[in-house]
């Protein structure tokens, strides 16, 4: 069979040989009673790591960002978010058309929203407004290249925010990714967060999962929130058994998939493909291709038959995404720069 090497996404991982025998044998019971031992170890352990008095356990990145919302927000409220974050570009509008909230948008660099737009951004009190509620960041910003917001900025927000009486949520579903390349602590990260959620599907190698953080009163309501979703579960201690292995062990190594990342996004540069390398701060390339090289479309599909799973070309530049994770070795990267060469130069 054809070896297969998959950077379309982190989400692609395989959990490892210690998630499979620690879900096997985890202590389980009812979840939505709080009465499973292993999902409340979970939601322990991540509230400590993230700084935070508590946690809920929940089935996606969108699950975690929804919840949130609705949490922090009430239908007519206004939240702010960067233009091109996920929650929305990429969760069905579900921050409308379930949360009810208005949504403006404020442009970003790098996915950090400009300070002075998003001041200008807020809706205050008043009897016709609906008032901004909320303000959302992403961490590490996914469609800005997987690209890093310092402690430093986040303070800059909450600045705005508590001038305001405003919340603020971040989607950190790869917010170890960005603890790992800034060098702090990721309740650094959390620290200026009223709220954040993770991901251990992504970079973290888990099948199912994210987990949401916030203070203990916040965490109540979220949990209601979760219920009226259908997000309430029973004995999932055997998906939280995964995540605890990832906490414990999966975090560290996710400085090897950064490097990797540097190593292809150099070896697509010396090929010719356009990269903005300021972006490449984690475990994601977006690069373009040249049109006088070869059609976008073409590189995906050649790629596809010699084995190699990457992005589809999207927007008018037709950027291409690859993300690099633990199932992907650093022979592996070196192995699809040659074949990228072979394709381009045949
Ligand atoms: N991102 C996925 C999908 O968009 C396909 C990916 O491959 O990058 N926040 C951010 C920043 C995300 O990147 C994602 C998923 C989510 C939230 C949603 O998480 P899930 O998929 O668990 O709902």
């Amino acid at each position: 069979m054809q070896k297969i090497i998959d950077i379309r996404s982190d989400t692609k991982t395989r959990p490892t040989q210690v998630m499979y025998q620690a879900m096997l044998k985890a202590e389980l019971g009812d979840e939505q009673n709080n009465e499973d031992p292993s999902v409340l170890k979970l939601q322990e352990m991540a509230a400590k790591i993230l700084g935070k008095e508590a946690a809920l356990f929940v089935s996606s990145g969108t699950m975690g960002n929804l919840v949130a919302l609705m949490t922090h927000a009430q239908p007519g409220d206004s939240a702010i978010v960067e233009s091109e974050c996920h929650i929305f570009r990429c969760e069905v509008g579900g921050i409308s058309a379930v949360a009810g909230l208005m949504v403006k948008t404020v442009k970003g660099i790098n996915g950090l929203p400009d300070l002075e737009e998003l001041e200008n951004a807020i809706i205050g009190e008043g009897r016709l407004f609906p008032t901004t509620k909320l303000i959302c960041l992403e961490n590490t910003h996914n469609s800005a290249g997987g690209t890093c917001i310092s402690p430093q900025q986040m303070k800059e927000i909450r600045i705005i925010a508590d001038k305001y009486g405003i919340k603020i949520h971040v989607d950190g579903a790869r917010i170890f990714n960005a603890a790992i390349a800034l060098g702090v602590e990721p309740a650094e990260l959390a620290k200026d967060a009223d709220s954040l959620q993770f991901c251990l599907s992504k970079g973290l190698a888990c099948p199912f999962g994210s987990v949401l953080v916030g203070n203990k009163s916040f965490i109540e309501i979220a949990r209601k929130k979760r219920q009226m979703l259908g997000g309430g579960m029973r004995q999932a201690g055997v998906m939280a058994a995964a995540g605890i292995v990832a906490l414990e062990e999966m975090i560290d190594r996710l400085k090897e998939d950064h490097e990797n990342a540097k190593i292809l996004a150099e070896g697509l540069t010396a090929l010719g493909m356009k990269i903005d390398m300021s972006t490449v701060q984690t475990n994601m390339v977006y690069f373009t291709v040249p049109e006088d090289m070869i059609e976008a479309s073409e590189l995906v599909d050649k790629l596809k038959e010699s084995g190699v799973l990457i992005g589809p070309p999207k927007g008018p530049e037709k950027k291409i995404r690859v993300v690099t994770h633990k199932d992907v070795s650093k022979e592996d990267i070196l192995e699809v720069i040659e074949k990228v060469k072979k394709v381009v130069r045949s």
